[in-house]
C-alpha cells in the first residue's frame, strides 16, 4: 500500500510545515504530491522503475527523489525530521472539525495545548476565548468536534456499520456506469466491531460517483474529495472511503482493502519467498515485472499458488496454512441455517406472539423455531413461573397445530442462579423441547464461582444450550469472569451445545470461541434472541461470526435437519420419562 502511505507522509509533512508557517508554495507542493500519488491508477513503485514518476502532474524533482528514497528505505530523512518537531504532535488536534491550522498553533504557543483532552478542558474552561480574535462561539464549536472526533476515532458494532455501509452501497450502486460495487474492510471479515467502512466501486464515470457520494443526506462532513477517493463522515459518526477502481486491478484491491493488515502482511511475505511482489494493483514477478494477475481475488491468490480464502479467515490466524494444505474449512453460510432457537414473545419481553414469530421465520426459509421465554428470575422481562410456562408451552404447542409449514418448538431460557441451580423445577423443564440456560444477574463473581456455577447448571439433564456464554455486550458490558475453556469441556461431555448469540449488541460466543468450541467437537447454536419479528435478521451476523470461528455447517446445531436437531434435544433425556406432551 505504498501510494497511500507515501502520500500520508506528504500530507503530514504538509501540516507540520504548515504549523510552522513554512512558504505556502512548499506546503502546497507537498500537498498536491500527496493528491496526486493517491490518485495514481497504478502502483507508485512501477512507475518508478519505469522512470515515468516525474511525469505525473503534481510531482517534481524533489518529490520524486522523496518518493524513491521511501521506496528504498521505509521513510525519509526529512521526514523523520519533521516527526522530531514539536508541531508534530499537534497533528491530531487538526483533525477535529472546526480546528485549522492557525487555531491549533495558537493553542499551543498561547495555552500549552498539545492533545485533545487539553484542547477539551481548555474549552470547557472558557479559556479560550481570551485568545485573539475567538469568541465563546467557538469554544462551543470547537467541543462539538470534539465530541465527532471522539465519535469518529471510536469503533462501531457490525451491524450498525454493515447497515450503513449497505445503504451507502446502495445508493451508489444504482448509478448508471457503475458496474461492481463491494463493501471492504473489516465489514467484509465481518469483525465484531468496525473503524470504518471501505467501499470499492468500479465505474465509467467517478466524477458521477464522488458526486453523489459526497452529497448523500446522511453526510454530516465530506473529509477528502479526490478524483477517484472520497471520505466522508456520516450523521451517525462513521466515517466512510470509497475508492473507485480500475477493472484490471479490481481484485487486487478488493483483497487489500479487505484486509486484514496482517494477512496482507502474511501475503506480502508469502509473495516475497516466491519472487513474486503483491499490491492493490496485482501480483507481479520481482524479476522480469510481469503481471501474473489481478483482476479477480481468485487470481491474487491463484498467483501465490493458494485457493480463494474466505474472508471471515483473513486474519492471519492461520488461514494461509491451512489454504496452503488445502484444509480450508467449508464455512457455514446462511442459506445452510434451518432454524432459530433463541427467541422471545408478547409472553414476557417480546413484541410479537408465537405464530407472527413463526410465520417470519417461515418467510426466512426455515424450517424449525423455538420460542424460549425467560424464566421469573428475570423481573424486569416479566420471567415465567411453572405454572405460566405450563400455560405457554400448551399456547405453543397450539400454534403450532395452526401454522403450516414449519415447527414451533415449546422452549424456555432458564435463568442460571447464583448456586448454579436453575429457575424452574425439572419437571416442568421436560415438557420443553428446548432449554437454554442464561447467566442474567450475578455478573461480578469471581471466575472460579462463575466457572463452578455455569458447570452445574450444564450437569442438569434438561439444559440443551447455554446460552451467550459470556455475557459480555460489545462496548458496554466486559464478559464476566469464566473459564471459558472448562465450560467448552463440560459442554462437550454434557452434550450441550453453547451458543453463538446473533444479537448485535452480544455476538457471545465470539468468532475465537466459536473455534475453540468448534475443535473441540462442541456444537453451536446460533440464536437471535429476537424480541420482535424484525429481528429475526439478525442471524446473519451470527452466521459471519460463526464464519470467523471457522464453523462449517455440521458444527451448527440450527444448520441440522428437524429429525436430526430432536435426537441431539432428546439424547440427553432418553432415559428418562418421556416428555409430557
Ligand atoms: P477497521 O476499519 O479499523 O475496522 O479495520 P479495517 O480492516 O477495515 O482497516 P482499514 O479501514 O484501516 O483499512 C482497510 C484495509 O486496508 C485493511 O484491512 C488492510 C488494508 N490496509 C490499510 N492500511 C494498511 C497498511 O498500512 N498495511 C497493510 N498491509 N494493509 C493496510
Ligand atoms: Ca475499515
Ligand atoms: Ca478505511
Amino acid at each position: 500500500m505504498e501510494n497511500h502511505r507515501i502520500a500520508d507522509i506528504f500530507d503530514e509533512i504538509a501540516d507540520v510545515l504548515e504549523l510552522q508557517d513554512e512558504s505556502v508554495f512548499r506546503i502546497r507542493s507537498y500537498r498536491r504530491g500527496a493528491r496526486a500519488i493517491r490518485d495514481l491508477p497504478e502502483d507508485v513503485r512501477t512507475l518508478v522503475e519505469r522512470g515515468e514518476l516525474l511525469k505525473v502532474p503534481g510531482i517534481g524533482k524533489s518529490l520524486t527523489e522523496k518518493v524513491e528514497e521511501i521506496l528504498g528505505t521505509g521513510t525519509s530523512e526529512f521526514y523523520e525530521k519533521i516527526k522530531k518537531a514539536p508541531e508534530y504532535k499537534l497533528l491530531p488536534l487538526l483533525r477535529i472539525p472546526g480546528v485549522g491550522p492557525r487555531h491549533a498553533i495558537q493553542f499551543y504557543r498561547v495555552l500549552g495545548i498539545v492533545t485533545v483532552d487539553d484542547l477539551e478542558e481548555a474549552a470547557r474552561a472558557g479559556r479560550l476565548h481570551d485568545l485573539e480574535r475567538m469568541g465563546e462561539k467557538l469554544e462551543e464549536r470547537i467541543l462539538k468536534g470534539i465530541e465527532q472526533y471522539r465519535r469518529r476515532t471510536g469503533r462501531f458494532r457490525l451491524a450498525e456499520g454493515m447497515l450503513h455501509a449497505e445503504a451507502v452501497a446502495a445508493k451508489v450502486g444504482k448509478l448508471k456506469g457503475v458496474t461492481r460495487i463491494d463493501i471492504a474492510g473489516s465489514c467484509r471479515r465481518m469483525k465484531e466491531t468496525i473503524g470504518d467502512i471501505d467501499i470499492l466501486v468500479i465505474s465509467k464515470s467517478a466524477k458521477k460517483v464522488m458526486d453523489v457520494f459526497t452529497s448523500m443526506k446522511s453526510v454530516s462532513e465530506v473529509i477528502a474529495r479526490g478524483a477517484t477517493k472520497s471520505s466522508v463522515l456520516l450523521e451517525a459518526g462513521i466515517q466512510v472511503d470509497l475508492r473507485v477502481l480500475r477493472r484490471e486491478n479490481y481484485g487486487a484491491a478488493l483483497h487489500y482493502f479487505t484486509g486484514s493488515k496482517d494477512h496482507n502482511v502474511a501475503i506480502r511475505d508469502r509473495a516475497k519467498r516466491r519472487g513474486l511482489r503483491v499490491s492493490e494493483y496485482g501480483v507481479f514477478n520481482v524479476e522480469t515485472a510481469e503481471r501474473l494477475g489481478g483482476a479477480s481475488e481468485e487470481e491474487v491468490f491463484a498467483a501465490l499458488g493458494l485457493p480463494f480464502i474466505p474472508p471471515e479467515l483473513r486474519e492471519n490466524s492461520g488461514e494461509l496454512e491451512a489454504a496452503d494444505e488445502g484444509r480450508l474449512p467449508r464455512l457455514v453460510e446462511a442459506g445452510d441455517i434451518k432454524g432459530d432457537l433463541h427467541m422471545h414473545t408478547t409472553a414476557t419481553d417480546g413484541r410479537n406472539t408465537p405464530r407472527e414469530m413463526a410465520v417470519a421465520a417461515r418467510r426466512l426459509g426455515y424450517r424449525y423455531v423455538a420460542i424460549t421465554d425467560h424464566s421469573k428470575a428475570v423481573r424486569v422481562a416479566g420471567g415465567l413461573d411453572a405454572e405460566e410456562l405450563r400455560a405457554h408451552i400448551e399456547a405453543i404447542r397450539k400454534a403450532n397445530k395452526e401454522v403450516d409449514g414449519i415447527e414451533i418448538l415449546a422452549g424456555v431460557e432458564v435463568d442460571i442462579m447464583k448456586d448454579g441451580g436453575l429457575d424452574l423445577p425439572d419437571d416442568v423443564l421436560r415438557q420443553c423441547d428446548v432449554v437454554i440456560a442464561a447467566v442474567h444477574s450475578g455478573f461480578n463473581m469471581p471466575e472460579a464461582r462463575m466457572t463452578r456455577r455455569i458447570l452445574k447448571a450444564l450437569e442438569n439433564e434438561n439444559v440443551n444450550i447455554l446460552a451467550h456464554p459470556t455475557g459480555r455486550l460489545i462496548g458496554e458490558r466486559e464478559p464476566y469472569e469464566v473459564d471459558i475453556e472448562a465450560v467448552i469441556a463440560a459442554a462437550r461431555k454434557c452434550g450441550v451445545a453453547l451458543e453463538l448469540n446473533a444479537f448485535p449488541d452480544r455476538l457471545d460466543l465470539k468468532d475465537v470461541h466459536c473455534r475453540a468450541a468448534r475443535e473441540a467437537g462442541v456444537k453451536i447454536s446460533i440464536g437471535t434472541d429476537a424480541h420482535a419479528v424484525a429481528h429475526l435478521a439478525n442471524m446473519r451476523y451470527g452466521v459471519g461470526t460463526a464464519r470467523r470461528g471457522w464453523c462449517e455447517a455440521g458444527d451448527i446445531l440450527n444448520a441440522m435437519t428437524l429429525p436430526k436437531l430432536r435426537k441431539f434435544l432428546a439424547r440427553r433425556r432418553r432415559d428418562r420419562a418421556k416428555p409430557g406432551v
